[in-house]
């Protein structure tokens, strides 16, 4: 049962709980291919939030700026496949929320350990604005900031929970968002950690 935060914002509470050992499990054999980092900022600080990604693209961060590419700069690599189930499952997800034939060509995944954040942010670097970004929170809770189409906007606060589905498009596909520091904790699935699949069509 969708909850609409914003127009084109949709939380589809635990819609992802039937899967979600699954999802953790693949999550360890894609790190195994393409190993969490901490990838650098244009402006030379180290993401607090580790990352790897599957998919033809995958998202990533140096001192040139920001950008999606076919490898793996830390392997040299192409990235790990997405698996079909988990394009499928966005695509199910994503027409839950309105937005029918959704077809992710990048899947970013995020871990989050005691401390990390995601500072505000919009996420510009895909081709297309029309195309939702779904996310899928697994693991500890954590407090996500929903903010406005200005920096400046009071960002609104969010409880995200293992299973729990988001799917951003529409008018809130260019909103500000970030993550609060994650909270030490353990949850039985995850361990000490926060895991975010963000599905995206990149390209
Ligand atoms: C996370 N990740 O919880 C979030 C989930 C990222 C990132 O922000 O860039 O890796 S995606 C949240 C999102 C995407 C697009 C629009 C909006 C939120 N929004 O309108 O708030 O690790
Ligand atoms: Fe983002």
């Amino acid at each position: 049962q969708p909850v609409c935060l914003a127009p084109g914002a949709m939380v589809l509470p635990r819609f992802a709980l039937a899967e979600a050992s699954a999802l953790l499990a693949a999550i360890d054999r894609i790190a195994s291919r393409a190993p969490f980092r901490h990838m650098e900022t244009p402006g030379g600080f180290a993401m607090s939030a580790a990352m790897t990604n599957c998919g033809p693209l995958g998202w990533v961060s140096d001192r040139s700026g920001y950008r999606y590419q076919p490898d793996d700069p830390l392997t040299g690599e192409p990235w790990p496949v997405l698996p079909s189930q988990w394009s499928e499952f966005a695509q199910r997800a994503a027409a839950q929320a309105g937005f029918s034939g959704f077809a992710a060509d990048a899947c970013l995944v995020n871990r989050y350990q005691p401390g990390a954040r995601m500072s505000l942010h919009q996420d510009r670097n895909e081709q297309d604005f029309s195309q939702p970004i779904v996310s899928v929170s697994l693991g500890l809770t954590v407090t996500f900031q929903f903010g406005g189409l200005r920096r400046a906007d009071t960002p609104e606060k969010v409880i995200l929970s293992h299973g729990d589905v988001v799917v951003w498009g529409g008018p809130s596909r260019l909103r500000y968002h970030g993550v609060l520091p994650l909270k030490p904790g353990y949850h039985p699935q995850a361990g000490g950690c926060r895991y975010n699949l963000t599905f995206r069509r990149a390209g």
